[in-house]
């Protein structure tokens, strides 16, 4: 029957119940409560980060509000869902985005100031979230941002690790890569909520036993059970109450001791069970674009997607429409191939748990799923060996046998007798162990397979699947081109530019904000000396931050007047900082060799580089060991240290991101040709009005597109050439010498070790010098060619602010908000819906 609510008197809740404090002063009072009671601190004498703490749980306050409202908005409505699973999750700080989004930035910077706080010092206290990599993470932090602000129904679901990405250190001895752990929940995350009470089962190990009852059903018994705890992260939209949920999986033990080890007095073994549970959710693993096959990571995969789609089947059920129907309410995205297991547990529940018959339950889970892939690098594609998945996963293994024997009878039914297609395409690669191929069951599985920039799914189609295009027809492949949120990679790190655009286009920073092709009205006002001076005034005021940033942490001085070039992303050889600081030492040796006046004519650069190796990466780690090097030795050359000063920045992070992109007059995105799927910082800079100095790879060619090829500087061979090089390379090696003589100039200076490093840097050298896979000969004079146009483009500046106006304006196509779109149109058809104010 129907349930009574309220409890009591409807008016005594109504009267009581708050909604978002918008008011200045609520602000204060809430911020005030909340020092005397969540934190139980005195109000005099409390620090920046007292203030942080309690500004914190003051806006979660309001977020839970919304949050709350925008569940049960969507419980009533019913409409079908989209989840996001991605193993990464790379959010970086949350008070300053919510405050922006829940529009009361300006109320709690005034209700700071007021209690004696500056809220830029306080908003600095927050610790990132770090629960990912690189592009492939930060890319799933911006689409919850964009989900939330076109109020649709997305959830995120990931892990809750212990620890995030590792802290970065620079060893002052060698200038070497240290890691340290990131114990990133130390002091309590004001931005989770806790949902002790959502908890699955999930199983490993055991066996599992068919039924011969000709159904296909099996039981799974056995083994290990853990249990997957819920924490609920509050995603706010922008300019709107609908709050999304982004929700974390942490494991633990079933029973803190197994009590019958623990009576047999084995006291070690019921510990180390309880320890095993917790292991799993322990720590993101900090490799991007390599593949391990540790156990572990395989636990965390399952782990994952077996209580996340655990949870959305107890979701449906609670809406009581026929199994069915499944798809016709849950559209799954698949970020990369980490969570392709969830196809085969999906399969699982519905066989043996619902009782569906195998080809029913195929057709829903074919049209459930949509796989996006990220790289076409061969050591990044996921393969499993059977041996360990046998072992860890005895039915889902069955399960991925008999989808293969299936697929397999369709493929030989297609192409009759093409032994050699089928091998293929077979989701088993033949050898010692045999392995899974991840990325062709997901294919397989999926109604949709999508690159993440036009080049690249161009690539997906013709090198990685080109079977598979030809089994299921080319509608099944397309693209969605990356996007970043201009919430944070514009308004939130360049507040003043932002200003200045809502400035010049006379329109409310909302509608442009929600509307990123909006900028294009900038276009009309290029000429504008006004617009053109507070621009660079813009520019020169973010160097500036950016300069003392950099001198506080160095004691160097930095000259705001230089032209500021930056490359911070993941290191990797495909990524080609070698060839950056290749090119830097390159100008180092030519201004060493030129007369002091010859000297006052070349163009002032400051160099900046960050990013992370991972831990097992030898050359990476050399790579960043060179550039700390050189530049310890640039910088305190005090023939050239006014004209070419290079910095590494340790500890990469979105923090630093937001601090280090504004301040960018150009930009480095140097990638082999055909290796970078898309880039995402390549967007973020040109949205701050910095140059891109590039290959045609990746988002590159279509940022070139939209802000034309006179507004970049694109060098190096083309995709379809490194084939032919790379087999040029092994079979009629040229040696450096002779192909690239500057190249090798720069090359034997290292060697010769003006860098110091006696000899430490061969190994990375001769990655050049034999083999060059990444063709950085090939490259090397058509990069030093560009980086001379960049000098010389920068001479006119007046020239340069109009190409960066230019760029800014066109950057409409990369806001995430229009990839978002796309995803939630052609691939998950699923609609936005508001809630009520
Ligand atoms: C990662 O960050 C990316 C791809 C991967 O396969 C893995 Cl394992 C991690 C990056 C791409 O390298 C980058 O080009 C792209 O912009 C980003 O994913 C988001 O799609």
């Amino acid at each position: 029957g129907e349930e009574k609510w309220p409890r009591g008197d409807q008016k005594t809740w109504t009267s009581s119940m708050r909604n978002v404090f918008t008011e200045t002063s609520d602000v204060t009072k809430s911020i005030v409560n909340h020092v005397q009671t969540s934190l139980a601190r005195a109000p005099y004498n409390l620090d920046d980060f007292g203030a942080y703490q309690a500004a914190a749980l003051a806006t979660r306050d309001n977020l839970i509000v919304n949050w709350n409202e925008t569940q049960i908005h969507f419980t009533r409505k019913q409409p079908k869902r989209a989840y996001y699973l991605s193993l990464e999750f790379l959010m970086g700080r949350t008070l300053s985005n919510a405050l922006l989004n829940l529009g009361i930035q300006p109320q709690t910077e005034q209700s700071l100031s007021s209690l004696g706080f500056s809220i830029e010092d306080v908003l600095v206290q927050e610790r990132d979230a770090a629960l990912g990599n690189g592009g492939l993470g930060r890319l799933a932090a911006c689409y919850l941002d964009s989900s939330a602000t076109q109020e649709l129904p997305v959830w995120g679901y990931g892990l809750r690790y212990k620890y995030g990405i590792f802290m970065q250190l620079i060893k002052e001895e060698d200038g070497s890569q240290l890691e340290a752990p990131d114990p990133w929940l130390e002091h309590q995350n004001p931005w989770e909520l806790p949902r002790l009470d959502v908890v699955y089962e999930v199983r490993f190990y055991g066996s599992s036993e068919r039924l011969n009852d000709g159904s296909g059903r099996a039981v799974w018994s056995g083994g290990q059970e853990v249990l997957a705890v819920a924490y609920d992260v509050m995603i706010p939209g922008y300019g709107t109450r609908n709050t999304n949920n982004l929700r974390l999986w942490e494991s633990k033990p079933k029973r803190g001791f197994d009590l019958q080890s623990f009576n047999a007095g084995d006291y070690e073994h019921a510990v180390e069970a309880s320890n095993s549970a917790a292991a799993i959710t322990s720590v993101l693993y900090p490799n991007d674009h390599t593949t391990f096959g540790k156990e572990l990571r395989l636990k965390q995969q399952y782990f994952w997607t077996a209580a996340s789609l655990a949870d959305m089947m107890r979701r449906f059920k609670n809406m009581d429409k026929p199994i069915n129907e499944f798809a016709e309410y849950n559209a799954i995205q698949l970020n990369d191939t980490h969570p392709t297991l969830a196809i085969v547990e999906l399969m699982r529940m519905l066989v043996d748990e619902e009782d569906v018959p195998w080809s029913q339950a195929w057709t829903i889970v074919t049209n459930t799923f949509f796989f996006t892939n990220h790289t076409v690098l061969p050591e990044a594609l996921e393969k499993w060996p059977v041996p360990l998945m046998q072992h860890l996963l005895p039915r889902h293994l069955q399960i991925i046998f008999d989808i293969v024997r299936r697929f397999f009878l369709s493929v030989e039914k297609k192409f009759p007798g093409d032994v050699a297609r089928l091998a293929r395409m077979s989701l088993i690669e033949e050898g010692f162990p045999q392995q899974i191929r991840m990325a062709n069951l997901a294919v397989v599985a999926s109604r949709k397979v999508n690159g993440v920039a036009e080049l690249h799914s161009e690539l997906v189609r013709k090198n990685l699947f080109p079977d598979f295009v030809e089994f299921f027809g080319k509608s099944k492949f397309s693209n969605v081109t990356n996007g970043v949120t201009p919430r944070r990679w514009l308004d939130q790190c360049n507040p003043a530019l932002s200003q200045l655009i809502t400035d010049t286009l006379k329109l409310p920073r909302d509608v442009w904000l929600k509307d990123l092709y909006k900028l294009e009205g900038l276009l009309q006002h290029v000429d504008d000396p006004k617009l053109q001076k507070s621009w660079a005034a813009v520019k020169r005021q973010n160097k500036e931050r950016l300069a003392h940033f950099v001198e506080q942490m160095f004691g160097l001085k930095v000259d705001a007047s230089a032209m500021f070039d930056v490359q911070i992303k993941r290191l990797h050889e495909y990524k080609r900082q070698t060839l950056n600081i290749l090119g830097v030492i390159y100008r180092y040796l030519l201004l060493k060799n030129m007369t002091p006046e010859e000297r006052k004519k070349v163009n002032k650069k400051v160099v900046f580089f960050a990013g992370k190796a991972a831990p097992g990466y030898y050359v990476a780690k050399l790579t960043i060991r060179l550039i700390v090097n050189v530049s310890r030795v640039i910088n305190a050359d005090p023939d050239t240290n006014q004209y070419l000063s290079l910095f590494f920045l340790p500890d990469y992070s979105v923090s630093l991101a937001e601090v280090l992109i504004p301040a960018a007059d150009i930009s480095q995105q140097i990638s082999t040709a055909g290796t970078e799927a898309s880039g995402t910082s390549n967007m973020k800079f040109c949205l701050s009005g910095g140059l891109l100095l590039g290959t045609v790879d990746g988002a590159n060619i279509e940022i070139a597109e939209e802000v034309g090829e006179d507004n970049v500087f694109f060098f190096g061979h083309l995709t379809p050439d490194v084939d032919k090089l790379r087999y040029e390379h092994t079979y009629h090696p040229v040696p450096v010498e002779q192909k690239c003589p500057e190249l090798a100039k720069v090359l034997d200076a290292v060697s010769s070790n003006i860098f110091g490093g006696n000899g430490v840097y061969e190994p990375l050298l001769n990655t050049v010098r034999q083999g060059d896979y990444y063709i950085l000969t090939d490259d090397f004079d058509s990069y030093i060619r560009a980086v001379e146009m960049v000098d010389e483009a920068y001479q006119d500046q007046t020239e340069w602010i109009k190409k960066s106006i230019r760029t800014t304006a066109k950057m409409g196509k990369f806001s995430s908000d229009r990839a978002i779109q796309d995803y939630a149109q052609e691939y998950w058809n699923i609609e936005s819906s508001r809630v009520s104010e």
